[in-house]
């Protein structure tokens, strides 16, 4: 069998559903477009995701002395579908549902690089990379033809659509690239029309600051409160721009979604609301162990679980809420008087009562100023 034939079969008896490979040049036109997205302020609130670290993200050879070409490797995580949310349950991003990825894709890359040297029959070296480090795992995989850049800056695979999660391994070893995919998304915008919060501004451009999965998960501070009320029940990551794709709904299941570390954990693709906003720490560390959730941290969760219950707006969540306005750290104290500002406005005296009682205990100037604006939007409602 020749080499590469013998290299592909041993990242797919590892688990991997699809490997490629791609010389280790420089990804001059990804490198070129995401130094554009910084300076055109796309990528606000990322403070690592600096100009030196995109040259080094987009350029292999210097990730690796000898560097001669990028194995480009995806495992899909789809499996079953999620069903319709119940009211006050939230919604998290397919990636979330199972094991971390980083975790489960390493140990895959792990062995696949430990038996790599047997099975070219002289010592190989290789950097392996699961989202851990400086490597712009999307260009890697275009330019190897894994898939093709879809017009929501996804890697769309023609088999697995772009349920895919990327890892690259950089190696020493001369390998014949293939070639990139003719494929493109055609004159579909679907992704586009349907992002809730106009994040995707252009093809292939996203607006990081507006994206809901940035907003849920790697946001620390406060959700701009003009796209709260777009965000729906969204609390981890999120999923639009992925679901409506037409390549997406016949795309094929992952076998490690299915049966393996990527399959869901009970309850997590539609979290029970409340259960998270009372949430103690202790609770939170336990359930989502090795889970990518735990990104966000507890009051991130908490905070975004504040905001899809003011979306929601089930009465259920008014005491809940009530209590998170009282007594949660200043952060989802915050979001929680928002929340309460929705069910104030469409007429609820518990909830406006409460925002006026702390109005007056409140100490922390944030907190103020949000219960100051859910008030006063609510005179301005209460005055038409
Ligand atoms: C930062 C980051 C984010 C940020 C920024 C998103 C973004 N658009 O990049 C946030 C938190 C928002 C995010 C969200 C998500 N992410 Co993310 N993220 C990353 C990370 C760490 C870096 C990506 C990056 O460099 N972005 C910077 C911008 C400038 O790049 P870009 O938008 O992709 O733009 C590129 C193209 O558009 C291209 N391009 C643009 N114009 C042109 C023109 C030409 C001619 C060419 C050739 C190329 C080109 O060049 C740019 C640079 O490559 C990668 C892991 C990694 N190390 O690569 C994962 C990664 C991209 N994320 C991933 C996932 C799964 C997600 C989510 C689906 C998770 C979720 N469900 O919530 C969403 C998807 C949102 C979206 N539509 O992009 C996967 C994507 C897998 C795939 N199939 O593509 C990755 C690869 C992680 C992994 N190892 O699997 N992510």
């Amino acid at each position: 069998m020749e080499l590469k034939e013998r290299i592909r079969s041993l990242a797919l008896s590892k688990g991997f559903d699809l490997v490629r490979f791609t010389n280790a040049e420089p990804f001059v036109e990804d490198e070129e477009a995401a130094i554009k997205r910084i300076r055109d302020g796309h990528m606000d609130g990322y403070s690592w995701y600096t100009e030196s670290r995109v040259r080094k993200m987009n350029r292999p050879m210097d990730l690796l002395e000898g560097a001669r070409s990028v194995i480009s490797l995806a495992v899909s995580y789809l499996g079953e579908s999620p069903g319709n949310p119940k009211v006050n349950h939230g919604k998290t991003a397919r990636y979330s549902w199972g094991d971390d990825y980083h975790t489960t894709i390493k140990g895959m890359i792990s062995e696949f690089t430990g038996a790599l040297s047997g099975v070219v029959g002289a010592n190989v070296k290789t950097r392996a990379f699961v989202d851990d480090g400086p490597m712009n795992d999307r260009a890697a995989a275009r330019r190897s033809g894994l898939g093709w850049m879809g017009k929501n800056t996804n890697v769309i695979s023609p088999g697995f659509g772009s349920w895919i999660l990327l890892g690259q391994v950089v190696t020493d070893l001369e390998l014949e690239p293939d070639a990139s995919l003719k494929k493109t998304c055609g004159s579909c915008v679907r992704c586009i029309d349907d992002c809730p919060t106009g994040a995707i501004v252009a093809p292939y451009v996203i607006d990081n600051t507006k994206c809901i999965s940035y907003l849920t998960i790697e946001l620390r501070g406060s959700i701009p409160i003009e796209l709260r009320p777009l965000m729906g029940d969204w609390v981890f990551g999120c999923d639009i721009c992925q679901d409506v794709c037409p390549v997406n709904r016949k795309a094929e299941p992952g076998k490690t979604a299915v049966s393996g570390d990527f399959k869901q954990r009970p309850g997590f693709s539609t979290p029970e609301l409340l259960a998270l906003l009372e949430m103690d720490q202790e609770t939170f560390s336990k359930t989502y162990k090795n889970s990518p959730v735990k990104r966000a941290k507890k009051i991130g969760l908490q905070r975004n679980a504040c905001v899809a219950l003011g979306n929601n707006g089930d009465i259920n969540a008014v005491q809940p809420l009530i209590k998170a306005l009282i007594g949660s750290e200043s952060l989802v104290r915050a979001h929680a008087a928002w929340a309460l500002g929705r069910f104030a406005e469409s007429g609820n005296d518990h909830a406006f009562e409460a925002l006026k009682l702390a109005l007056h205990n409140e100490k922390d100037e944030e907190v103020l100023k949000e219960i100051d604006l859910a008030l006063s939007y609510l005179e301005t409602t209460q005055a038409m």
